[in-house]
């Protein structure tokens, strides 16, 4: 099966008008969109999303943040997607992530760190089936040559 990963673009991405800029770094990097759009989760959605940190001191304020306007929910498929898009968005914490990556860019703190990227292949397909179903994810060709 293709490796497929999960992301999405957290509210203030879209309240800062960065998700152009957010897009294009994985456009660029040759990474394909086969399914994306902008909603309001609900909590249900998030809770089910971020279940692992459940009880952790920072869980509540992250649940009141990814609620607190749209998201941009995205599904991308590529070769080693989840190590490349991870190693673009850069470490958890906007300090610690290198300065080219898009938290090392725009992220403001770790709970506002841009956006949010399943780990694992595991987690990238438990976690895209809480916000899409198969028939949204579309089939095409991307006009890039990879080498991996
Ligand atoms: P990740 O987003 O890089 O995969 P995780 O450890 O899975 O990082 O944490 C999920 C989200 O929870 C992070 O993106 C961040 O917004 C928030 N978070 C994680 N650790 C902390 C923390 O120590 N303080 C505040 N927020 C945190
Ligand atoms: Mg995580």
């Amino acid at each position: 099966m293709k490796e497929r990963e999960f992301l999405f673009l957290k509210p203030n991405t879209v309240r800062r008008g960065l998700v152009g800029e957010v897009i294009s770094r994985l456009e660029r990097r040759g990474i394909k969109i086969i399914a994306m759009k902008m909603i309001m989760a609900t909590k249900d959605q998030v809770e089910e999303l971020y279940k692992e940190h459940k009880g952790k001191d920072f869980y509540e304020d992250l649940i009141e943040f990814v609620l607190s306007g749209p998201v941009v929910v995205m599904v991308l498929e590529g070769p080693r997607v989840i190590d490349m898009v991870r190693h673009i968005i850069g470490n958890t914490d906007p300090l610690k992530a290198s300065p080219g990556s898009i938290r090392g860019e725009f992220g403001m703190s770790v709970t506002k760190n841009i956006v949010h990227a399943s780990d694992s292949i595991e987690n990238a397909e438990r976690e895209m089936k809480i916000f899409f179903n198969e028939k949204e994810l579309v089939e095409y060709r991307l006009d890039v040559q990879h080498d991996l």
